[in-house]
């Protein structure tokens, strides 16, 4: 058939998704196939994922999307009047790839046999609160910054890495290796180990742009390299599907595909950068012949402000749009054509991770809807029946929030009471307390869209690069609200979606890495197939 079709498996941190993408060789189609609930695991003290859970849901997906792929060639060839033979011959075609996507940071130790060797650890998890100062000492955190281009975080793979060798110094020798997660799925799949370098890059362990792990750094550890698997690039085709399970979960032969394994260098891939989406002129404003929208944007001259040194030459253009990848997670950056290690960005909390492609996402990570999932898992424990849609619509109608917190305070890291350590930080900061989960609900909407506005300002300063207009992709792109506080807050046009932009993107990258893509199209792509919405920055007052 001339219908190209992937499997994208996108974890993240509180659910996973088995998508089946079509590609017509004009339009994508994503449908879910499978989707699951990613639960942490917590044992003794400690916060660890199901990764075995997480395989069998993966596995589940696949022979789902397998049996309604194959009842689909069979529908086509029955209308046509077709023979059985036929028929087979889709089955065979028809799923060419599967690829995952993953959060960031995480990984399994591996053992001699492949085994892992303990419960893969949840970024969550406290244990690296002990060692860090220790971390820090070894590597200071500037020299992790200019080494590798992230960060410095506690829940970086280096400082979990440390911990667990602090506390456990024999896995030196037990283990064979350590695979990130989706390296790791990537190894069931295949029974390949390579270490895509997408998700590498948010290791702290990575050299700055480059594609090997950094010597100086691995030393300190006392770790070997020998522990790392090759590093591949995004868009790497690892190898066919282990037979065995492809008997198992009847689904024909495949390739696993290491896309851009991170969920949001994956999200990224899908953004739909250029500039038709903002500057097409809306419906019921007709422009004149020739004029374009993008006049309307209200510029960053507005508000002007004390840029750093260019940290390029743009090509003498001015202007660039920013993402917002909005899940568990919100992560605002642009994508620059290297690292940007300087002071500022250093000091304004910026760090660097790898594109598809081989560019540079420079990015700050905000604590994202994890603030309002906690908040709703809490409310639900005690009684409630709120959806996730529920509090966004009673975050609407409790009208403008007085008080605001810092997403990114450490007291908002860990799972817990989220509405009372809400409360709690604006009691602590005398401001007005929330009572309702809805005056809750929007206080912290609203205080994420002040988050993205001074990530969006300081990205300029750091970039030295306007920002004329914002993709906000991701799940959060569903949220009207957030999406409409978020472009009256940084007053500048928020597009929004696609929301399943990482399965998107690893569907585009996949079909790119077999060939049956041309990547430079995926603008034109995204936009035939997802529906944008586009938000005005008509608020704007300062
Ligand atoms: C988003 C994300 C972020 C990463 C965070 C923790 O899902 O991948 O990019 O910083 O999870 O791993």
């Amino acid at each position: 058939s001339s219908i190209k079709r992937v499997l994208a498996v996108d974890l993240g941190a509180s659910s996973g998704r088995v998508m089946l993408a079509s590609f017509d060789g004009f339009r994508l189609e994503l449908r879910e196939a499978h989707r699951f609930d990613n639960v942490p695991i917590e044992e003794q003290g400690g916060l660890y994922w199901d990764v075995e859970g997480l395989l069998k849901e993966i596995k589940k997906g696949i022979s789902i999307a397998a049996a309604e792929v194959v009842s689909e060639g069979r529908l086509v060839d029955r209308t046509e009047g077709d023979t059985g033979l036929q028929s087979k011959t889709a089955e065979k075609q028809n799923l060419l790839g599967i690829g995952v996507d993953t959060w960031g940071v995480d990984y399994g130790w591996i053992g001699q046999g492949g085994e892992l060797l303990r419960k893969a650890h949840h970024y969550r998890d406290t244990r690296m609160n002990k060692h860090a100062t220790a971390l820090e000492r070894l590597i200071p955190r500037s020299e992790q910054f200019q080494r590798t281009g992230n960060q410095p975080d506690i829940i970086n793979t280096v400082y979990q890495w440390f911990a667990d060798l602090q506390e456990t110094p024999e896995l030196r020798e037990r283990a064979s290796g350590i695979l990130m997660m989706p390296d790791l799925f990537h190894y069931e799949l295949s029974g390949v180990k390579a270490s895509e370098r997408t998700i590498w890059s948010t290791s702290g362990l990575l050299t700055a742009g480059g594609n090997e792990a950094d010597t100086a750094i691995l030393e300190k550890l006392d770790i070997t390299s020998e522990l790392i698997a090759p590093i591949v690039p995004a868009g790497t085709v690892l190898g066919e599907l282990r037979p065995d399970l492809q008997a198992e979960l009847r689904c024909g032969p495949m390739q696993v595909i290491a896309g851009a394994s991170h969920d949001t260098a994956s999200a990224v891939a899908a953004v739909p950068y250029r500039d038709s989406a903002f500057t097409r002129p809306q419906k019921d404003q007709p422009s004149k012949q020739g004029e374009s929208k993008k006049a309307d944007i209200p510029s960053s001259a507005d508000s002007p402000r004390e840029y750093d040194e260019p940290a390029f030459d743009w090509n003498g253009s001015a202007e660039s749009a920013a993402f917002i990848s909005c899940g568990t997670w919100s992560i605002a950056g642009i994508e620059t054509p290297r690292p940007v290690l300087t002071q500022a960005a250093f000091e304004r909390g910026f760090t660097n991770e790898a594109c598809y492609g081989g560019g540079n996402r420079l990015l700050k990570n905000i604590t994202g809807l994890w603030l309002l999932q906690e908040c709703r898992r809490h409310w639900n424990a005690a009684g409630g029946h709120f959806s996730h849609a529920d509090l966004v619509s009673l975050a609407e109608s409790a009208g403008p929030a007085d008080s605001r917190i810092d997403p990114n305070d450490p007291r908002f890291a860990a799972p817990g009471d989220m509405p009372e350590r809400v409360r709690q930080y604006c009691r602590d900061t005398g401001q007005p307390v929330p009572g309702s989960p809805g005056e809750i609900a929007r206080l912290v909407l609203e205080s994420l869209a002040d988050a993205y506005g001074q990530a969006i300002d300081e990205l300029e300063i750091v970039s030295g690069r306007a920002i004329a207009a914002v993709h906000l992709v991701g799940g959060g792109s569903r949220n009207a609200l957030l999406c409409r506080l978020t472009a009256e807050r940084i007053g500048r046009v928020v597009v929004a979606g696609p929301v399943e932009a990482s399965a998107a993107g690893s569907a585009l990258i996949q079909l790119a890495a077999l060939g049956e893509l041309d990547f430079t199209q995926r603008a034109e792509i995204i936009e035939r197939s997802f529906t944008l919405q586009r938000f005005e920055p008509h608020a704007r007052t300062n």
